[in-house]
């Protein structure tokens, strides 16, 4: 059957085996559970998601019973199947989806990191209206890219109850990575509670899952090891900042089951091989609140692919995944025996595990999980000579403090520590307050460069993905001698008030830090410093101006947002179609937030200059600020956002405006 044929075929995975039947739910926990109103359904097993390509693809969206846990609940289905079918495409080809919404809400698919016109991208409100109960949408835009990416609601919670998939576009050309055999690794969170109590729950409780505040127990034996002065101050100041360092992760396994393709640890999902294949795993994390920390005790991974683009290959032991970032990873087991995928969440409260094996029902062990990490002092940004300062803090002989014992701290990186302005943290003072906007004032009547040569480019094509034969756009003489000295600098509209609980005066580069409860693991992390293109970037010009974000929150109150605003009160991002932009991001909370672009690339400047990565969702570190560039090329209007659902929801969201 030929790829172009109009007709989807739905090709059943090439190792499938039975499916994991669990036990049937009490009928009365499922009605009193059941958030949609629909009545209890008799147990049905969960579909395994498919893999269906061509270029025509008929999705229903409907609401599907599921039983993760034991306990049976409703899952929003697409094609009967939680994550939904696994879509193949080709890159050039010109695909229609033919949405179908059988929900009785609202709902709507985005097509994550694909660079296609805005009516196409799928988010209520914003790009299109939304499909309603009962009507049909069909999405149809050429493909200009390859690589791994997914699909997800863009509707409510819809992401958090299973409205996600895996898409595969295979490349044009020949693909430059050799494998014998492919498996996507989707990764997600499940809750058998409705999200909407969850989001209730940390709305009036932003610890609600998070059991591991600072006891009186760990106190004392803290301080047997610290002294009682060091560990009372430390916990001062935690405390003064209405903060614990054990705020990983805002929801837990106390409430999530993790899952690798729809399976739960236990029913142990497994890819079949044959020792000395390489193997190509697309590892996407399709979850609403969890960050992973992966590895396959036994195999190092070559890392082939970030959101999509080729990089060089790098070999580790483990990477963390951001949510909604993909990589590719090449894995060659040469023993005939079996490997534990296993996903770790970054707060250590639970696990998605897997089987790679070379016959069904083969296992390895499973490891323990690590150490829960915490947060350092580092991770706000605190000069730790200035602490004593702190008012109410002098009498606590912080100068005694022994900085080399505070967990996680690196002594190397005491140089990268910059100043927090205390007094800014509490009462919420902004005045006083060094904002960083000095740099706008040098550069008046640049405005846009000329001999830019935007002539060619009509903003109706976007500049093409990297590839072995893409022309680099190279700035002529004109453009050159712009850099980013007397670039443009937008000002930063800080909004102070209770959505900043806290502000970092100023930030750490980190991208040589694999993150927090990665440091010293004795293993090979990936880090974002690893990530180098394997092809030029195609815009080389410098960026014409600079738009500087901060990400604020509180985290008391469970409001996040940019720049202390939240959506839909926040004023829009505005680029001027064909501009090229350096966005920093600066981040004032102390959690991490993988910040994501519809529509645009964004190129982490992560020191390989022309070979700096391609990628469409970044993570930030707490107290860390990071750069990289946009090259406007699409005009329309576009989503940014944080990636955590419930940050999204609680108001990290902006309007971007590319005209
Ligand atoms: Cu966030």
């Amino acid at each position: 059957m030929s790829r172009n044929t109009l007709k989807s075929r739905t090709r059943t995975r090439p190792l499938s085996r039975r499916r994991f039947l669990q036990t049937i739910a009490s009928a009365g926990a499922i009605t009193a559970l059941d958030w949609q109103g629909l009545p209890a359904f008799a147990n049905t097993p969960q579909a395994r998601p498919g893999m269906i390509e061509g270029n025509h693809f008929e999705l229903a969206i409907e609401s599907v019973p599921v039983n993760i846990t034991g306990h049976q609940r409703i899952s929003t289905a697409i094609n009967g199947s939680t994550p939904g079918p696994t879509l193949r495409w080709r890159e050039g080809d010109t695909i229609t989806a033919s949405v179908t919404n059988r929900l009785k809400v609202p709902t709507s698919i985005h097509w994550h990191g694909m660079r296609i016109p805005t009516g196409m991208d799928g988010v209520p409100g914003l790009s299109f209206p939304g499909i309603a109960p009962g009507q049909t949408f069909v999405y149809s835009f050429p493909v200009l890219q390859n690589g791994t990416y997914w699909y997800h609601s863009h509707s409510g919670f819809q992401e958090q109850t299973g409205l996600i998939g895996a898409i595969i576009i295979d490349r044009k050309e020949k693909d430059p990575i050799e494998f014998d055999r492919e498996y996507v690794i989707l990764l997600s969170d499940w809750s058998d509670s409705n999200p909407q109590t969850i989001y209730s729950n940390l709305k009036q409780d932003s610890d609600y899952y998070n059991y591991h505040r600072p006891s009186l127990a760990s106190f004392l034996s803290e301080a047997k090891q610290k002294g009682f002065g060091s560990t009372l101050s430390e916990r001062l100041m935690w405390a003064r900042m209405n903060m614990s360092p054990g705020d990983i992760a805002d929801v837990t396994g106390a409430t999530y089951t993790f899952l690798i393709n729809g399976q739960a640890p236990n029913t142990n999902w497994t890819g079949l091989f044959q020792s000395g294949e390489r193997i190509r795993l697309r590892f996407i994390n399709g979850s609403s609140m969890t960050f992973f920390d992966i590895r396959i005790p036994g195999l190092p991974m070559t890392v082939v692919q970030s959101d999509g683009n080729d990089v060089e290959p790098v070999t580790v032991d483990e990477f963390r995944i951001g949510l909604a970032e993909t990589y590719d990873v090449i894995v060659q087991p040469k023993e005939d025996s079996a490997y534990t995928i296993f996903a770790q969440t970054e707060d250590r409260s639970g696990y998605a595990r897997g089987t790679l094996a070379t016959r069904e029902g083969m296992i390895a062990p499973v490891p323990a999980m690590d150490p829960r990490p915490t947060r350092t002092m580092m991770d706000m940004g605190m000069d730790m000579s200035k602490m004593a300062r702190m008012s109410g803090m002098s009498g606590m002989k912080m100068a005694g403090m022994d900085m080399s014992s505070m967990p996680g701290m690196k002594k190397d990186s005491k140089a990268d520590m910059q100043g927090m302005d205390m007094s800014s943290m509490q009462g919420m003072k902004m005045d006083g307050h060094d904002m960083p906007d000095k740099k706008m004032q040098n550069n008046a009547g640049l405005g846009m460069m000329p001999g830019m040569k935007m002539g060619s480019r009509d903003g109706k094509t976007p500049f093409p993905q990297p590839g072995p034969s893409t022309m680099p756009i190279i700035p002529d003489a004109a453009t050159s001698a712009t850099n980013m000295n007397s670039a443009n600098s937008t000002p930063v509209k800080m909004h102070p008030g209770p959505k900043v609980a806290m502000v970092a005066t100023s930030t750490s580069g980190q991208l040589s830090n694999p993150g927090a409860g990665l440091d010293n693991n004795g293993r090979r992390v990936l880090t974002y410093s690893d990530l180098r293109a394997r092809y030029r970037g195609v815009d080389q010009r410098p960026p014409n101006r600079e738009i500087e974000l901060h990400l604020t929150g509180n985290m008391e109150r469970f409001i996040w947002g940019f720049n202390g605003q939240t959506y839909p009160n926040a004023d829009p991002i505005n680029l001027k179609l064909g501009e090229r932009v350096r966005i920093i991001l600066i981040n004032d909370t102390m959690m991490e937030h993988p910040i994501h672009l519809h529509g645009l690339w964004s190129e982490l400047e992560n020191g390989h200059g022309e070979f700096n990565p391609y990628k469409h969702t970044i993570i930030v570190k707490p107290a860390e600020r990071v750069s990289y560039l946009v090259s406007a090329d699409t005009p329309g209007e576009w989503a940014y956002h944080c990636h955590l659902l419930f940050h999204m929801t609680s108001g990290m969201f902006r309007k971007v405006v590319v005209s």
